[in-house]
């Protein structure tokens, strides 16, 4: 029996975590070493992430690995899209990164899509249009940040940056390079005319490399300081929904969908090629690049933002509830009493969720939720609505039939969700692993290592060490007059 370790840092908007995997004849298991709390910083009117807290929360949890005496292959940082830090040879930061909810993007959104803007980026990207994306914000750098531009040399969004600190060699990863919408899919690089388009500085786009790529050595600092040796860091796929998706236990076959929950939903379909046409872009789906040259052809949602955000609130009021109550109380909601879109900007990031919600419904004609059991009831309802109806487009647009629908990540722990999901989509969905993107994370490391072979070897192992739970559609008539409800909401 051999095994042969790995270490993925999994970087999500609300926590980081350090793991360990381990493979040991064709079965990986996770074992999370380190686990921290991540955030953003409110600040001077701004929001930002504080990078150099989650390095060193990085490095604590190296020197736990590394206190445990095994000998690790390699490692790889992932982390959420779109958001980046600028740096020079010098100086690792220089300026505090923005959040991408920051709402310095909504002018310049607003301004790029203006005249044939939308097309011309959709053309050049294939991705979806959100105000997150980094080319709104590197715009809103050009216009109001010149200074910090003028002195950074490059820019990496968030898991290549860690990457890059702990061996040495910037490198931009393909998967998370297409979040930025700057990427070109067709040519495999940076697009010119975007680039050229809105003036954004050469000098600052790194070269990209595909998933699974072989970085370097750990820099002398950090094996110093780690105590970790013989360590290589990869270049996984640097984007968790990458990651994510790469670790659906799914058959070979055009049947499946998957759902990537957590605080977004992406939901979509693995193509061999990127879809990028007059209906994508009317519908405003997206392609991001997965493992492989594959296309992760998805929707962003903004997913359980909606819990979080309200659960945050009911907090500030003194109100302490944890996700398995809140879970209790919708099971116990009336069912279908309002149903909200939850694909309309105003979610993405308002002031106060619950008040949001609530003025949806009453402009609505809806009632409106009073107690969080209603609340949750109607997030949950809303989002498999949702999801049932996007994985009709998904159909439309691809010509596939999509018969079952993995969830993976940490939404899919939601029994309740899972079962609302399948009636309102008349699919299976079958449910796990919750930690998909650490494993899908640490099994392209074991490919980039030689100890694996391709994808489908990578998900046959998942399937064999994660235990999968099915829910059945149940047919409810009440579901179908629900779901034309939603679509009266989104027309
Ligand atoms: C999920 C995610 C998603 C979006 C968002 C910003 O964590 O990566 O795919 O791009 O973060």
């Amino acid at each position: 029996m051999t095994s042969r370790h790995y270490v993925a840092c999994d970087l999500g908007a609300e926590s980081g975590r350090v793991i360990l995997g381990t493979l040991t004849d064709g079965r990986i298991e996770l074992d999370e070493v380190h686990r921290f709390s991540n955030g953003v910083s409110r600040i001077q009117g701004s929001l930002r992430w504080n990078v150099l807290g989650i390095f060193e929360e990085l490095k604590s949890g190296l020197r736990q690995v590394a206190s445990r005496g095994v000998a690790v292959s390699s490692l790889s940082v992932d982390s959420w899209g779109v958001d980046y830090v600028l740096f020079n040879k010098r100086q690792p930061l220089v300026a505090a990164p923005y959040q991408y909810r920051d709402a310095r993007t909504e002018s310049t959104y607003a301004k790029s899509l203006e005249q044939d803007g939308r097309e011309v980026i959709f053309a050049e990207t294939g991705i979806q249009f959100m105000s997150i994306n980094t080319l709104y914000h590197l715009i809103a750098d050009v216009e109001n940040n010149p200074d910090t531009l003028s002195v950074a040399d490059q820019f990496l969004n968030i898991a290549d940056y860690f990457n890059y600190l702990f061996c040495g060699v910037a490198r931009s990863e393909v998967s998370l390079a297409s979040t930025t919408q700057i990427y070109n899919p067709t040519t495999h690089d940076w697009s010119t005319k975007l680039i050229d388009r809105f003036s954004l500085p050469k000098k600052l786009f790194p070269e990209i490399v595909p998933s699974g790529t072989r970085l370097g050595q750990l820099t002398d600092e950090i094996m110093e300081e780690t105590g970790l040796w013989a360590t290589q860091a990869i270049a996984t796929c640097s984007h968790d929904t990458g990651s994510a998706v790469a670790a659906v236990p799914a058959q070979p076959g055009d049947d499946w969908a998957y759902l990537s929950s957590g605080t977004w939903s992406l939901i979509g379909v693995e193509l061999p090629e990127p879809l990028i046409n007059d209906s994508v872009l009317q519908y405003n789906y997206t392609n991001e690049a997965g493992y492989g040259g594959t296309t992760r052809f998805l929707k962003n949602i903004v997913g359980l933002w909606l819990l979080q955000e309200s659960r945050r609130l009911w907090q500030l009021d003194g109100t302490e509830l944890d996700y398995s109550e809140i879970n209790r109380l919708a099971s116990e909601g009336e069912p279908f009493r309002s149903i909200i879109d939850a694909g309309d900007p105003r979610f993405l990031n308002p002031k106060n969720m619950p008040r949001t919600i609530t003025k949806f419904c009453r402009e609505t004609g809806q009632p409106e939720p009073e107690t969080h059991g209603q609340f949750a009831r109607t997030i949950f309802e809303s989002l498999a609505l949702l999801y049932a109806k996007t994985l009709d487009t998904i159909e439309q647009m691809t010509g596939r039939t999509i018969t079952k629908l993995h969830i993976v990540g940490g939404g899919s722990q939601s029994q309740l969700l899972n079962q609302f999901t399948a009636d309102a989509s008349g699919r299976t969905v079958l449910a796990g692993p919750v930690e998909a993107t650490a494993i899908g994370n640490v099994l392209i490391q074991a490919i980039a290592m030689g100890e694996l072979k391709s994808l489908d070897e990578v998900r046959e192992i998942v399937g064999r060490s994660c235990s999968i739970d099915t829910f059945s559609p149940s047919c409810d008539p009440q579901w179908k007059s629900a779901r034309e409800r939603l679509d009266a909401l989104t027309g």
